[in-house]
């Protein structure tokens, strides 16, 4: 009997690490992740994939662990044995980033020189190949020095958190040339979904619709509204990660959808999703710019579209309308059938997709 094959996951437990690990399971994985422990569960986004492992049918599996803790990483390694590892880990907001700027780069730079040891060390002494994914960053891009970005586009991060990203993207650069490891980085734009954290803007923006139409909020408060940023949806993006490490060579992709939109353009369809003007909504609080901001990010996705065969399958206006309409379930609130049409075509199958969530 041939064995399954295993993945090992960082951050399983955010918005990325859910849909990877379904993605991975319906391709036939048993799939372990890294969990930190917390005082209340941070499993909810898996819990409508998680079985007991005392169950025969298990498998996903979770392990304990930090990326702050590399004896703990090494001996996940050691128990696992996977051959595809995916590293999501991080802490992934950028505002915050600039408060705690030693643990961003600790976990998000250091975290991942953690992991490549390991692997290197694993690999050396038992001679099998584990394949290694990075998720990379378009805010590694930072500073606009051309447009639209690709992997050539020279890189000037603005963020604690994108100069800790860039460490990890050119540590495995090196350790692909050093020591032959199949290390790939994945520079994902912005990706969206229903499962984005609630302290991200799309989210943040999609949330406050819903609870404002439920009658539990009644204003917004954020910060620039200017920049732009190139959105996609989290459940395509995932599929690129996989689809990098099953290549014959090692190498490193642009996953993006090409197209850019400011704050304000996602504002507009997002309350005009329910007929309300944002402009009777939105406040301004200074807390939320960043000490430096990136003004526009924008990607080619050209290479991964001809080497990878991938293409993003979701819309702008298909994205924001599937945030609301999950925003809005949750709350038990639904729109008359039809009301979305406008910006969301295939409306039957992000309501569908949204009932998962
Ligand atoms: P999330 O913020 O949703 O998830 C981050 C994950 O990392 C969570 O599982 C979190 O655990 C875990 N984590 C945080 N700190 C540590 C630590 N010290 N040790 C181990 N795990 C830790 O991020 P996304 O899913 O959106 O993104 C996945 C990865 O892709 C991240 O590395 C992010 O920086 C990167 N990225 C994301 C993009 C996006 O648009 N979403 C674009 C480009 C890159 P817990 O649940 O316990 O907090
Ligand atoms: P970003 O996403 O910084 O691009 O990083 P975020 O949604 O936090 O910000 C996008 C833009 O919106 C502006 N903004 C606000 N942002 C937040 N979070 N909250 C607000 O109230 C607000 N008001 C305006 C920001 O200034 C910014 O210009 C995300 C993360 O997922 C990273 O981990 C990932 O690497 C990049 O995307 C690609």
């Amino acid at each position: 009997m041939t064995q399954r094959k295993r993945a090992l996951l960082t951050g399983i437990t955010g918005q990325d690490g859910s849909y990877l690990s379904e993605f991975l399971l319906e391709q036939g994985y048993e799939v372990h992740g890294i969990i930190r422990r917390t005082s209340t569960f941070n499993t909810d986004r898996l819990d409508h994939i998680y079985v007991d492992p005392h169950n025969p049918t298990a498998r996903l599996f979770l392990h304990y662990g930090d990326l702050t803790d590399g004896v703990t990483l090494r001996r996940i390694l050691e128990e696992v044995k996977p051959v595809e590892i995916y590293n999501l880990g991080a802490q992934s907001h950028v505002r915050v980033s600039f408060d705690s700027p030693e643990y961003t780069v600790d976990t998000v730079a250091m975290g991942t020189l953690r992991l490549l040891e390991a692997i290197r060390d694993y690999q050396h002494r038992t001679g099998i190949e584990v394949r290694f994914y990075q998720a990379g960053s378009s805010e590694m891009f930072g500073k606009v020095q051309e447009v639209p970005q690709k992997e050539t586009t020279p890189f000037y991060p603005r963020s604690p958190y994108a100069c800790a990203k860039l460490y990890g993207h050119w540590q495995t650069v090196n350790y692909r040339e050093s020591y032959g490891l199949f290390a790939c980085n994945g520079i994902l734009f912005n990706h969206e979904s229903p499962r984005r954290g609630e302290t991200f803007v799309t989210r943040k923006i999609t949330r406050a619709v819903a609870r404002i139409l439920a009658g539990k909020q009644k204003k917004i408060y954020l910060g620039n509204l200017d920049s732009k940023r190139d959105w996609g949806y989290a459940k395509d993006y995932v599929r690129a990660m996989w689809l990098m490490l099953q290549q014959e060579q090692p190498d490193d992709y642009v996953i993006a959808t090409g197209e850019t939109y400011s704050i304000r353009e996602f504002l507009d369809l997002a309350f005009g999703y329910v007929n309300l003007d944002w402009h009777d909504y939105v406040e301004f609080d200074e807390r939320y710019l960043r000490p430096a901001e990136v003004e526009l990010l924008i990607g080619d996705p050209s290479k991964a579209k001809e080497k990878l065969g991938w293409q993003p399958s979701v819309t702008f206006s298909e994205l924001v309308g599937l945030m609301v309409e999950a925003d809005l379930q949750r709350l038990g609130l639904t729109l008359p059938d039809g009301k979305g049409a406008k910006f969301a075509p295939d409306i039957a199958t992000i309501r569908q997709d949204a009932a998962t969530v």
